[in-house]
């Protein structure tokens, strides 16, 4: 039995995406909002302390931390290939890029509190959306330096492509793309496997983001 405890579109969408990729979907998906009171009831405090999404619950354990569940499931699940073993020639280059999806998801949850979720009186700080911004760009120029081929991985898609893809949905809100052409294919070439298909299914249609593309607003 599977267990995803998920927010539609959110990182949790990596484990969805990747157990789709090895052809076993989670048996019971337990959806939660950005903000809801249950994100900080029990049952997600019980399986990730922090109340934050993904947690999984499989082979008789959970698991919190997207970069842990996709490493835990690419090195139990080894015969799919998705994972680089001690010993891979590409281990090294597997656990940076693991590491490094959550220095840019950080930069893209700073974005996300400041234009989606503060609520008036408070305002977004124009100054911090437009560091957070650059340096966001930043992470997409290093990540289009990263790409070895078709996906990051020269022998091939893996767990990395599944952390670090995945942040290319929320990226373009904030940063425009045309500077990034390999990216820009990468993303479709994603979004084009069977498994992607089968989770945004699952998903339906994004609602997180209202608007095509949020400015750095007046004074940043
Ligand atoms: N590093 C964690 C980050 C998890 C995380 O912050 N998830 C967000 C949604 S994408 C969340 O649960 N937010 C709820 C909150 O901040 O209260 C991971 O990769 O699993």
């Amino acid at each position: 039995m599977i267990v995803l405890h998920h927010v539609p579109w959110g990182r949790s969408f990596r484990v969805l995406w990747l157990l789709c990729e090895m052809g076993m979907p989670p048996d019971e998906i337990i959806r939660y909002r950005i903000g809801d009171r249950a994100m900080r009831e029990a049952a997600l405090m019980g399986v990730s302390p922090a109340g934050r999404i993904p947690a999984l619950e499989i082979d008789g354990i959970t698991i919190f931390e997207s970069g842990a569940i996709v490493q835990y499931l690419c090195e139990t699940r080894a015969g799919h290939g998705f994972g680089r073993l001690p010993g891979d020639p590409e281990r090294v280059r597997f656990l940076e890029a693991i590491g490094f999806a959550e220095t840019q998801a950080s930069l893209i949850e700073q974005l996300n509190l400041n234009h989606l979720f503060l609520r008036p009186p408070a305002k977004p700080s124009p100054t911090v959306v437009k560091l957070n911004t650059l340096r966001l760009a930043d992470t997409l120029r290093a990540l289009e330096g990263m790409l070895a081929g078709d996906y990051l991985l020269p022998a091939g898609f893996s767990g990395a492509d599944a952390m670090l893809g995945f942040n290319l949905f929320a990226a373009p809100f904030y940063v425009r793309m045309e500077p990034y052409p390999k990216l820009r294919a990468y993303w479709q070439r994603l979004q084009a496997r069977p498994a992607f298909r089968q989770a945004a299914e699952i998903e339906g249609p994004q609602t997180f983001y209202a608007r095509e593309f949020y400015e750095v607003p007046a004074g940043g």
